[in-house]
């Protein structure tokens, strides 16, 4: 749990830095791949991660969010894009809005008292699991994910290593 804005700054940053390295190995192409017929699409987990950050105006957080109404882009290109806008957005209105006291304050979310420092956290959470899931929708569609918290499939084929089973 956050007890500074540094120690969520530097936080958000990394997990920001980790995401872009997801988003910009998708192509146009792939965000159609689907976990299962009839559910959610790659593109759409990608749009979820932007229009999530968008929540934190929930907090009180005054930032430009994402256009109301807006389905997902068709170009992988201009998620990505977007996903950089709204995280560096929020990162920015925390640091100049909040002061540390802030991460202890509470806001009521779904009828929840949640401390603004937990939703900060619960969102990063959140956005490592669609992550993961992404990762493996970007196999199936034929794309090479990217390390993220740790050595890939690939990594080790290309050190001349045996990949893990
Ligand atoms: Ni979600």
């Amino acid at each position: 749990m956050y007890m500074t804005i540094a120690d969520f700054a530097k936080e958000w940053e990394k997990e920001a830095e980790r995401t872009e390295r997801v988003l910009n190995v998708l192509t146009d192409e792939s965000l159609r791949q689907r976990v299962v017929s009839g559910r959610r699409t790659l593109g759409g987990l990608a749009w979820h991660l932007v229009t999530s950050a968008g929540y934190m105006s929930a907090l009180g957080l005054d930032f430009e969010g994402v256009a109301q109404g807006g389905s997902a882009p068709e170009s992988a290109g201009e998620i990505a894009g977007e996903y950089r806008r709204i995280s560096a957005a929020v990162l920015q209105a925390v640091k100049t809005q909040w002061s540390d006291a802030h991460l202890d304050g509470t806001v009521t979310i779904m009828g929840e008292e949640w401390r603004n420092g937990d939703s900060m956290h619960f969102t990063l959470m959140h956005q490592a699991h669609h992550r993961g899931q992404m990762t493996v929708l970007m196999r199936q569609a034929g794309l090479r994910a990217p390390d993220v918290y740790g050595p890939t499939y690939e990594y080790w084929i290309d050190q001349g290593m045996k990949p893990l089973e």
